[in-house]
């Protein structure tokens, strides 16, 4: 009877949602403001609204007389082929023994500073690196104005539970309503004007483009076209907005505006491109005039309902995969109130925490989709000629952050981007490999990438940092470890991964103190001098020589496994503890307790990395938390990002949910946009990964539940989360505990699960039957079949 009535339970609770608390979907996945952005840069910055297609990105501004909406597309680029002295980063000629010269002084004196390094194998100051290397570029603003001076009511929102953006006011006794989205599905911004009276809508639109390229700018039967090409290197660029009326007249005029007078409803639909192509060396392809034409002309025959309801279900497909509740209560009151109140309010906290965590996979579905290029410091965001950083791929953490949270969070496809971008770095890496290092087989980047395939040198003494090829090869089989698509690992991950080893197994140098392999010479990023084999760099090649034999098996590649086996014999794992405590960054116990550095590299063995952990080994993970609190909580934005997931791996929710709290106190904008400052992406992917840390790890081979859920965060709700072996989890929880485990198996294949749940019975049920399982302390084992649905219950 007990038994029965219990499958009948569970059968219930696999169909039914069972939320611990009453969620608001109206208002908790909203951001709103009632009060247009300052049309000024730092108004771009702070409080402009983001929408994006991966490709596209817009910024709304929502002024009532004056709108604005700044647009990119991602290949806008200066710099690169077109500059006639491009080269790629690599050295203008050969430098005969530079390379020997810098590892023999690190051998005999220990350790070399980066300006000598900087010296010997850097960019010359004869050949600037700023003009060839480039920048992201914004493409324009698309300026829309209005007769309205008075005006009551005004809201401004983005709502991230449909991808849609809407500015609305009340002027002479007409609502106003306008509508903003950018549609992968059809590849344009997308924009509505209306009035909820007929005839009210006039208004002017124009395409302004900044002064750095030659402009053309026309219109034609409501068409705005304005082409040209970049001063810097001739790269040409394309855009055309399409302004559809309902009623009223429209007027094209002679400076390339567009009027419209007494309608009823107003659309725009606008596409923008390059001649851009991820090709190397000339990285050029197709005028974009065809294709912008094409996707204006294809999107304007649909009505604004259709791109509407295409583009929101396609978003909601991936936006709606993740689910969390932790009990928040959205205050009626606007987003940067909210901000401004954290810490005040646990129900209003919680509410922001959940709006923050969806907000990074908001982010990174609208910049980064299959067919375009990978989101950027900016993610797709740039209103500057001379951006921070050039915006542009940071590969000593920045790009690897920005995809932390792309497979944990059930967002596989935006890691598409990232691994072609990877990909298309290895043919230029060769020649660098080549001629920088005389290195035959491999490739090999430095810290710092364009979309142009820079892999040489930089021109700054933080840019010697050959181990980032490594670590993105890392982060590319950690994708299929998600997935398990052979067909990925085979063909896209594989080939990257094995041509980076091999870049390592000509550059690995025997360290004559020990015998031992390591990487010289080698520094910690952006900190300390140069030595033989530092940490970081030591655990990234742990991690590559290892994913690498795993993947060679998997693949038939028997040789290759056995290289890889062979090399990890003989590596220098990185992983020291010194005299104070810490964690050494260094192989030469000669960290400074008073360092504050916002970087913690040597921390990669935490995460992404598996070596150091509590349940496996637990000195390391206690010298760790030596290093990490010498280090402080302080940082910028990505390094505070970085120190949640560190907490939640080190399985303290509590310090994880500080770092959060801290992140969102001191680090975001009322936009919610991450600031280092100024305004980095990175921030807010690594905040969000963070989070899933603290609810959901698989990295040490068990889907571990509730590894580091805070005290703050007793009772929720997640869906949809993903775990390595092709798993999708859900959990409930009260009082820090589960009560409800949801698994989703793909491949199907035996799981085994963690929590201190398992420590009193439970049952596992499959369609409503017991599924036997064996328990061994808090993990939990069970065989599963493929797209199987697993409930794991407490027994009382
Ligand atoms: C690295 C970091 C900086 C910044 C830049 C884009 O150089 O050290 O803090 O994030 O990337």
């Amino acid at each position: 009877m007990r038994r029965r009535s219990l499958l009948v339970l569970a059968a219930v609770l696999m169909t039914v949602p069972v939320p611990v608390v009453e969620a608001n979907p109206g208002r908790d996945m909203v951001l709103w403001y009632d009060e247009p952005a300052p049309d000024t840069n730092q108004g771009w910055e702070t409080r402009s609204l983001p929408i994006g297609n991966g490709a596209m990105g817009a910024t709304v501004f929502g002024g009532v007389q004056a709108e604005r909406l700044q647009f990119n597309e991602k290949t806008l680029w200066t710099g690169g082929p077109g500059v006639s002295d491009y080269n790629y980063g690599n050295w203008s000629e050969p430098r005969p023994g530079a390379l020997e010269a810098i590892r023999q002084r690190v051998i005999n004196e220990g350790q070399v500073k980066p300006e000598d390094v900087l010296a010997s194998l850097g960019l010359k100051s004869d050949t600037p690196r700023h003009r060839r290397f480039g920048a992201y570029q914004s493409f324009g603003d698309l300026r829309l104005a209005f007769p309205h001076t008075q005006f009551t009511d005004y809201r401004r929102e983005l709502d991230i539970s449909r991808g849609t953006a809407k500015v609305s006011y009340v002027a002479d006794s007409v609502r106003y309503t306008r509508e903003y989205f950018a549609t992968a599905k059809d590849d344009v911004l997308v924009a509505r004007i209306s009035a909820d009276r007929p005839g009210k809508i006039t208004m002017n639109t124009r395409i302004q483009v900044p002064a750095n390229r030659t402009s053309t700018v026309a219109a034609s039967k409501g068409r705005i076209t304005v082409t040209g090409a970049l001063a810097s290197n001739g790269l040409r660029y394309e855009t055309q907005a399409q302004v559809n009326n309902q009623g009223g007249s429209r007027t094209d005029n002679a400076d390339g505006s567009v009027s419209v007078a007494g309608a009823n409803e107003v659309t725009l639909v606008l596409a923008a491109g390059t001649d851009y192509a991820n090709d190397y060396p000339k990285y050029r392809g197709d005028d974009p005039h065809k294709r912008v034409t094409l996707a204006v002309n294809s999107a304007q025959r649909k009505s604004f309902g259709i791109l509407q309801f295409r583009h929101v279900a396609d978003y909601q497909e991936l936006f709606g995969r993740v689910s969390l509740n932790l009990g928040g209560r959205m205050p009626d009151v606007p987003t940067d109130d909210v901000l401004a109140a954290y810490g005040t309010d646990a129900a209003a906290d919680r509410a922001l925490e959940q709006l923050f965590f969806a907000y990074g996979r908001y982010l990174l579905i609208a910049s980064s989709r299959p067919g375009s290029l990978p989101a950027n410091l900016q993610g797709v965001w740039n209103v500057l000629e001379a951006p921070p950083w050039q915006a542009d791929y940071h590969l000593n953490i920045n790009i690897q952050m920005n995809y932390f949270p792309a497979d944990t969070t059930n967002l596989a496809e935006t890691a598409e981007p990232f691994a072609e971008y990877v990909d298309s770095l290895r043919e230029p890496g060769r020649v660098t490999a080549r001629d920088m290092y005389g290195v035959k087989q491999g490739w090999v980047a430095h810290h710092a990438s364009n979309i142009y395939g820079w892999t040489g040198a930089w021109d700054h003494p933080a840019y010697f940092f050959p181990e980032s090829g490594a670590w993105l090869s890392d982060q590319l089989y950690d994708h299929y470890r998600f997935t398990l698509d052979s067909k990925y690992l085979a063909t896209k991950a594989y080939p990257v991964m094995k041509e980076t080893a091999q870049f390592w197994l000509e550059f690995l140098q025997t360290d004559p103190k020990d015998g031992k392999l390591v990487a010289l010479p080698s520094r910690s990023p952006e900190i300390g001098p140069h030595t033989a084999g530092a940490s970081m760099s030591q655990q990234i090649l742990w991690l590559l020589f290892t994913d690498v034999l795993e993947a060679a098996k998997i693949v038939g590649d028997k040789d290759f496994a056995a290289r890889a086996t062979e090399v990890l014999g003989k590596l220098d794992p990185g992983l020291r503890v010194g005299k104070w405590g810490q964690l050494q960054e260094w192989k030469a116990d000669i960290d400074d307790p008073n360092e504050t550095h916002r970087h913690v590299s040597h921390m990669f063995a935490l995460h992404p990395g598996k070596q150091v952990s509590p349940r496996t080994t637990p000195e390391l993970a206690e010298a760790a938390k030596v290093s990490l609190n010498a280090r402080t909580d302080a940082g910028t934005g990505w390094s505070k990002a970085w120190k949640i997931n560190f907490w939640a791996r080190l399985l303290d929710g509590d310090r994880a949910h500080k770092l959060l709290a801290d992140q969102l106190k001191t680090s975001t904008l009322p936009n919610l946009w991450d600031t280092h400052p100024p305004f980095q992406i990175d921030g807010n992917f690594g905040a969000t990964a963070g989070a899933t840390e603290m609810l959901l790890q698989s990295h040490l081979g068990a889907i571990d539940v509730l590894p580091a859920v805070p005290r703050s965060w007793p009772d929720g709700r997640v869906d949809g989360l993903r775990a390595r072996g092709d798993v999708t989890v859900g959990v409930t929880w009260q009082s820090g505990a589960p009560t409800q485990i949801r698994l989703l198996t793909g491949k199907g294949d035996a799981v085994k699960v963690r929590s201190s749940m398992f420590r009193n019975a439970v049952r596992v049920f499959s369609q409503g039957q017991l599924v036997p399982h064996t328990t061994d302390g808090d993990v939990l084992s069970f065989a599963t079949r493929n797209k199987g649905e697993y409930l794991i219950v407490p027994v009382s």
